[in-house]
């Protein structure tokens, strides 16, 4: 009679144990093979993107709002926690059967393949590594599948062995066949496991750009044609508590869509200036550094910065002014927006009067307080316009400059936000912080404010709803900076809430009326409750 095994039921814990290995595997895979093919067509990676750019708006503004800069490792995270139950679930409907595992399996392939098609930046080259993806998951999955399914069979032995002799105790060929068996899956396990972390670490080192950043090392440090002219003494109240004047790059705000920021070398670097144009430009790094090159202290603000955020920072940025380029390109009178691309697909679209103003130093900018810009704030090339919120006016990574009209929508203007966004005058509390505890009697209050391309004219601050004072003002650099201000107050012990103001040199005075950073940036006065004890 022919031997009819029975189909071997895998135990929970190794079910699940499979579903995540076999993940683990594929999503390793294709990060391996996105680092030797197209980086950005990591499937996890492009996943999270594609989960970034459909996301609707309020879920995007909640997360920025909760996690702040950390808003995509939450995602990452986040990502993870999903993936491994999706997983664990993959293995455990695998128990008897291995079809409902790999359709799970399969359907999260697939995805990673849409999302990698999905991705603006990458073409048909970066199927490789979601389809490595694929592969390697449900290879995974069946191999250790078979591996426990035998070592179990193997366990049970055949209904009827010959040569057992009782039951209860197994025979020196038996226990050896099992011992033979468990070893096999832990050995398959295994080596799965540290296949799995071997893969993704080299694609990680592989695709972390030790060629960007001996590219921009290559650069050394940058000197401009013309210099700025150094900062004043007295241009900051550090010492009350303020930020310093210029924000030192590692402590730079940094607001960005990309999971993985783009690596391109100087040398690859290229910037097409088409559209509606005289002449099409096409531009080296060589190029614009050999242009007339500036410096320029310049603030920049996001305009998802909050009443009292953090997303406001200052550098002298070194570059060639943008309306050089386009007077060279020649724009013709109906061109309405530079239509900005950045190498990530990310886009922006920037009134083409505020980049041509004479009066108005927008850059191409390649340094930032001395140094190449930092990969994270655009390395090799970026766009600073003064005046205006980053998303809009600031592309990093720029690559492409389209003279176009505004009927063509840029990133965020298909996402709700307003076509044209000057910063709005604002000011902010930084010392004494929220809920502190300072000795009363002379207590210290500072921070700074921001009207760029007007400049700040005066801050006031009141305690408790009593009457506003003005503040003492840091030395002015230019209208396209912040100011610090500070003042004194004589407060008794108890609890205190502090406001403050600020004019700008129009004569708006920062208006009291609470609005939320959609479309166009955040207004209200920023208050600060704190104890005098
Ligand atoms: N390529 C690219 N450029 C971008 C963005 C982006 O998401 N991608 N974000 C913009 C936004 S919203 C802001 S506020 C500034 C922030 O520049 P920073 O990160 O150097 O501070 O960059 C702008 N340039
Ligand atoms: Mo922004």
């Amino acid at each position: 009679m022919e031997h009819v095994p029975e189909p071997v039921r895998i135990g929970k814990g190794v079910a699940a144990l499979i579903g995540l290995l076999s993940v683990a595997a594929a999503l390793a895979a294709g990060h391996l093979v996105a680092a030797l093919t197209v980086p950005a067509s990591s499937p996890y990676l492009a996943v999270g993107n594609t989960a970034i750019d459909l996301a609707p708006q309020p879920l995007k503004s909640l997360a920025i709002e909760l996690f702040g800069t950390a808003d995509k490792l939450a995602l990452l995270i986040g990502m993870a926690v999903v993936l491994a139950l999706l997983a664990a679930g993959a293995g455990l409907l695998s128990r008897t059967s291995a079809r409902a595992g790999v359709l799970l399996v399969a359907i999260l392939g697939v995805l990673g393949v849409v999302a990698v098609l999905a991705r603006p930046a990458v073409g048909v080259g970066g199927l490789w590594a979601p389809v490595a993806s694929l592969l390697v998951g449900l290879g995974v999955l069946l191999f250790l599948r078979r591996t426990v399914t035998t070592a179990a069979a193997e366990r049970a032995g055949p209904a009827h062995d010959e040569n057992a002799t009782t039951a209860e105790t197994p025979s020196p060929e038996r226990s050896g066949r099992r011992s033979h068996g468990r070893r096999r899956v832990l050995v398959s396990t295994l080596s799965v496991a540290t296949g799995s972390a071997v893969a993704a670490l080299t694609g990680q080192r592989l695709s972390s750009g030790g060629r960007v950043e001996r590219s921009r090392a290559a650069l050394g440090g940058l000197t401009p044609d013309t210099r700025a002219a150094p900062i004043p003494p007295g241009s900051d109240f550090a010492k009350s508590g303020t930020p310093t004047f210029l924000t030192p790059n590692s402590e730079f705000y940094r607001v960005d869509t990309a999971l993985r920021v783009p690596r391109i070398t100087a040398e690859q670097w290229r910037l097409r200036v088409h559209g509606m144009v005289e002449r099409e430009l096409d531009l080296s790094f060589a190029d614009l550094r050999s242009r007339n090159t500036v410096e320029k202290p310049i603030t920049m603000t996001c305009v998802s910065n909050p009443v009292g955020g953090p997303y406001v920072s200052t550098a002298e940025f070194i570059g060639v002014p943008l309306r050089d380029v386009l007077a060279e390109a020649g724009v013709h009178e109906d061109a309405e927006q530079v239509f900005s691309t950045s190498a990530d697909g990310f886009t922006a679209g920037t009134p083409v009067d505020v980049l041509t103003d004479p009066d108005r130093d927008a850059l191409l900018a390649f340094g930032m307080n001395g140094r190449p810009l930092p990969i994270e704030h655009g390395f090799p090339v970026r766009m600073v316009t003064p005046g205006l919120y980053g998303y809009l006016s600031a592309t990093k990574w720029v690559t492409d400059l389209e003279l176009t009209t505004w009927d063509r929508e840029s990133y965020w203007r298909t996402r709700g936000w307003a076509r044209e966004a000057p910063i709005k005058t604002q000011s902010r509390i930084d010392t004494p912080s929220g809920f502190a505890k300072v000795p009363a009697g002379r207590v210290t209050v500072a921070g700074v404010a921001w009207a760029q391309h007007t400049g700040v004219e005066r801050v006031e601050v009141r305690v408790d709803g009593a009457d506003w004072r003005t503040a003492e003002l840091s030395a002015p650099v230019n209208r396209d900076t912040w100011r610090m201000w500070r003042t004194e107050l004589e407060l008794p012990p108890g609890g205190h809430t502090v406001e403050s103001r600020a004019t700008d040199r129009s004569g708006y005075t920062q208006s009291r009326k609470r609005s939320p950073t959609v479309p166009d940036g955040a207004t209200g006065w920023h208050s600060v409750f704190f104890t005098a004890e």
